[in-house]
């Protein structure tokens, strides 16, 4: 076998991995089954496979991988062909880098990599007759050749992935022939990681990029994030926050960045940079940051030049600007379009793009003027400037008007940019969605934007939002470029921190490269590649997904009101009064007559015009808005009745009874998977469904409280106010624990909870009045952002629980953000038994207790721990 000079690198990549250029038919031991280790593979996880699924008859199983380029993301793929393999067929093939005359051996059944170029050199027969596309890619068999051919490297590169996507889902690959493009050609995350190492509404640990204000020295998880991102077809990652450190701009900044680029670069994958506007005031000491003026755009000139010497593929800027406190060009009454093109001018003869967002608003609104509406902001602001952009500017457009809430409308900016390229702007990170201790699976919520229909008039034919973003002519629309942006949030947690949260990023590479694709086969693609292909898996985490988003929204956000959280907080907890009387537009106009905001033509902000005349036609009138988004465009009276007859306020008490329901359904449904997934896996999400379960009550009852004081009508079922079993810590025998009033009142049950000042510890205690039986005990507190307070529970004297506060939930006050529970299940109770729950805080978390609530179980048959004193940590 012969290795020329330029095959050198893949030497390297297989000696990495433990492969070799020589035959060889021993088992591997499979690191990709490592529990959740910091090289956590996510999907990436190659299963073994039934080989005879795959490839009928042994011999038909590749045992040779020829590349025929010298590309490096050609070694890339065969270095990942090589993983595979060994994971999903217990074999490590060898690798012949180069078309020798020598190789293949008749006989040998092989996998050939190359671009169409490279093939129709070494074997024009097989090439295919169509040309590929740049990142497309053909699979396709000749007899004993499986083939992999890219439109270029990198569609190599995303060939070899698809192949191995095909095994690990144990498809057969006897008729072999599959060809695939891109939708679009941007296909990024944007990462909000700050250079002090934190990541803004990251929920997966801190950064991997930076720390302490540098560039971390070992870059080797940024390139297992790219290899995740490439086997998904993203091609690109924007490394910092929107809001911008503008010091990540100073050379010796940009030298340290070169490196990450570099660990990007051998799986396609592109580094952009958020920037500032006003950058070139901040670091550069110019007077000014005008974009209209010269000495702006020769600073940013220079700036770009700079930056491309160091990261050649360099793939561009992102910009937050007049947004959320940011400067931008409004300051010298220059547009967006002014402070886009001068940075496109300045990235255009390198290549580069910059995708300006459409996030622009003035977070200052008054809340009293019933026609201010931040939800107009986007479109009022760029529809204006249609047609002024550079051709390597994109519109960065979040997919609602408002701000990643749990349902919103399609953001009519979309049909407001018809010579301008869009890009979607999703959030894979879960901000207002539970961050990541509650499941949400996105895809379907994603794909009611992308399947959204703009067309201008009800004879036209359809114009999804996903081909508005294509980056084609469509319908008369001139576009240049477009494409998906997610915001990832990734950190060293296992990326996401919740092993099913990677669904979400998963599912955004998968939409991103087809957003025709359906959000159930994507979640039943991304369970085999991560767990196998075992049925009852797949059953249960499939239905787990699809069913999520409609769980929580259930809970948190009724008929298109947004998340219902603390606004002005972490965003994570109920709180609906935060949206009200501020000037961040967030507003959901509730008050003792109706709810909701009236975003109509006739009486209200004028914002339904906004859209294409069929959608502002069917959200104007009561009768045809539909009730998921009724309280986002119309204000209606409590008693409004939906389409099936309900009304509003019964409406809002229902769903919230059914979805704190179903997330506890959520933890047998998981626990029946018990030995079935990586224990670790099963440990971490079956902690965080207990949670959800837990906190999707806290939700219940603080919004049907809330509502219920608004609208002064009862709950028709009783269920708001009473809760059985339920015993108020402030009700009960306090030895040292004190009342405090909690804000917003709504959540802590009797607006009251205990709390342990000055003292080593604290108990609450009550004596059992009610029959002799099995009981479940579940102990409601707050685990502040602060602190480890301790607890145990105790009954008739003996231990029955006691755990730590050692969550830290994103709150630092007692309220809705920071409220949990703990459960002991199968207890024993008799007349007369006393429980006791004694506290003890931690600097300034004060063990703060909120009720009891003890109901029947059904005894120590259940498969949780019956009766037995546990200590938690
Ligand atoms: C990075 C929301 C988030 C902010 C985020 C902003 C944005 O307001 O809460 O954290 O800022 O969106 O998208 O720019």
């Amino acid at each position: 076998m012969l290795l020329r000079g330029r095959h050198a690198g893949l030497l390297c990549v297989l000696a990495l991995l433990g492969a070799s250029a020589v035959s060889a038919q021993q088992p591997a031991a499979s690191p990709e089954q490592e529990p959740l280790g910091p090289g956590y593979p996510a999907w990436l996880a190659y299963n073994p496979v039934d080989a005879s699924a795959v490839f009928g008859a042994p011999e038909s199983i590749p045992d040779t991988i020829v590349v025929l380029g010298g590309d490096p993301l050609e070694h890339t793929a065969a270095g990942e062909l090589v993983r595979g393999w060994r994971g999903m067929l217990s074999h490590v093939p060898r690798v012949i880098a180069g078309p020798t005359p020598e190789s293949p051996r008749a006989g040998d059944s092989i996998v050939v990599v190359g671009t169409q170029a490279e093939l129709r050199q070494w074997r024009p027969a097989l090439a295919s007759g169509k040309a590929l596309g740049p990142d497309a890619y053909r699979l396709h068999r000749a007899g004993n050749l499986f083939v992999v051919e890219g439109g270029d490297d990198r569609g190599a590169l995303y060939g070899a992935f698809a192949l191995l996507r095909d095994i690990a889902e144990q498809h057969s690959l006897r008729a072999l022939d599959e060809t695939s493009q891109p939708w679009a050609a941007i296909r990024w995350t944007n990462e909000w990681d700050n250079s002090n190492g934190t990541i803004e509404r990251g929920y997966g640990g801190p950064s991997f990029f930076f720390k302490n204000g540098h560039v971390m020295s070992d870059v080797s998880r940024a390139a297992a994030y790219a290899r995740l991102l490439s086997s998904v077809g993203i091609d690109g990652c924007t490394i910092n926050n929107v809001n911008a450190d503008p010091k990540l701009l100073l050379p010796e900044n940009l030298k340290a960045i070169a490196r990450i680029a570099d660990a990007f670069r051998p799986y396609g994958v592109r580094l952009s940079m958020s920037v500032g506007v006003a950058s070139p005031m901040d670091i550069g000491d110019l007077p000014t940051f005008d974009p209209l003026d010269p000495r702006v755009a020769a600073w940013w000139r220079n700036k770009v030049d700079e930056i491309y010497k160091l990261i050649p593929d360099f793939g561009g800027f992102l910009v937050k600007a007049d947004s959320e406190g940011q400067p931008g060009p409004s300051h010298y009454g220059r547009s967006p379009a002014d402070a886009a093109n001068v940075l496109a001018k300045a990235l255009a003869p390198h290549g580069g793009v910059v995708l300006y967002r459409a996030f622009v608003y003035n977070h200052h609104l008054d809340w009293r003027d019933p026609k201010a509406d931040r939800a107009r902001a986007a479109y009022d602001i760029f529809h204006p400037l249609d047609g002024k952009f550079e051709p390597n500017v994109i519109v960065q457009i979040k997919y609602g008007p408002i701000d990643f809430q749990v349902r919103e409308p399609l953001s009519p900016l979309f049909a407001g940019l018809p010579h301008t390229n869009e890009a979607i702007e999703l959030q894979i990170t879960q901000e207002y969605l539970g961050q990541q201790r509650h499941l949400v699976y996105l895809a379907p919520m994603w794909k009611i934007t992308l399947d959204g229909d703009m067309r201008s008039s009800v004879s036209a034919p359809p114009l999804p939002v996903r081909d508005l973003i294509s980056g084609k002519d469509v319908d008369g629309q001139h576009h240049t470029m477009g494409g998906f942006v997610g915001v990832s949030d990734v950190g060293t947690d296992h990326w996401l921190g919740n092993p099913l949260a990677l669904a979400n990023l998963y599912a955004f590479g998968r939409l991103a490269w087809n957003p025709t694709l359906s959000a159930a086969a994507i979640s039943d693609e991304w369970t085999r590649l991560t767990f196998g292909n075992d049925p009852q898996v797949r059953d249960v985490v499939n239905k787990l997904q699809m069913d999520s988003w409609h769980i929580y929204e259930s809970y948190t956000g009724p008929l298109g009101l947004g998340t219902l959280t603390d606004i002005l907080g972490p965003h994570f907890g109920p709180d609906p009064q935060s949206a009200e009387n501020n000037g961040w537009g967030q507003w959901i106009r509730a008050d003792h007559e109706g709810v909701g905001m009236d975003r109509t033509v006739a009486t209200g902000t004028g914002y339904i015009a906004q859209y294409p005349p069929p959608l502002e036609k069917e959200y104007e009138s009561l009768k045809t808005c539909p009730d998921n988004l009724l309280l986002f465009m119309h204000h209606v009276p409590y008693t409004h009745r939906l389409r099936d007859g309900k009304t509003v306020i019964q409406y809002i008490y229902d769903t919230h009874y059914w979805g704190a329901q179903a997330a506890a359904a959520q933890v047998p449904a998981w626990e029946s998977l018990h030995g079935k997934v990586p224990d670790a896996t099963y440990e971490n999400v079956l902690k965080r469904f207990i949670f959800q379960a837990g906190h999707a009550i806290v939700w219940r009852d603080a919004i049907t409280k809330y509502f219920e004081r608004m609208s002064g009508i009862p709950d028709n079922l009783h269920r708001v106010g009473h809760y059985s079993g339920r015993m108020e810590a402030e009700d009960m025998k306090l030895d040292g624990y004190a009342p405090v009033d909690i804000k917003p009142s709504e959540t802590a049950s009797g607006a009251k909870a205990v709390v342990c000042r000055d003292r080593a510890s604290c108990s609450v205690s009550t004596v059992w009045n009610q029959p002799d039986g099995w009981y479940d005990i579940a102990v409601q507190y707050f685990d502040l952002r602060r602190g480890e307070s301790h607890f145990t529970l105790e009954v008739a004297g003996r231990k029955i629980d006691a755990w730590r506060a050692d969550e830290n939930l994103p709150d630092f006050r007692m309220n809705g953000s920071s409220s949990t529970r703990q459960t002991v299940h199968n207890v024993s109770l008799h007349r007369g038994d006393t429980l006791e729950i004694t506290g003890q805080p931690d600097g300034r978390e004060l063990a703060p207790l909120d009720y009891i609530e003890v109901t029947p179980s059904h005894g120590p048959s259940a498969s949780h721990a019956a009766n037995h004193p546990t200590e938690k940590k």
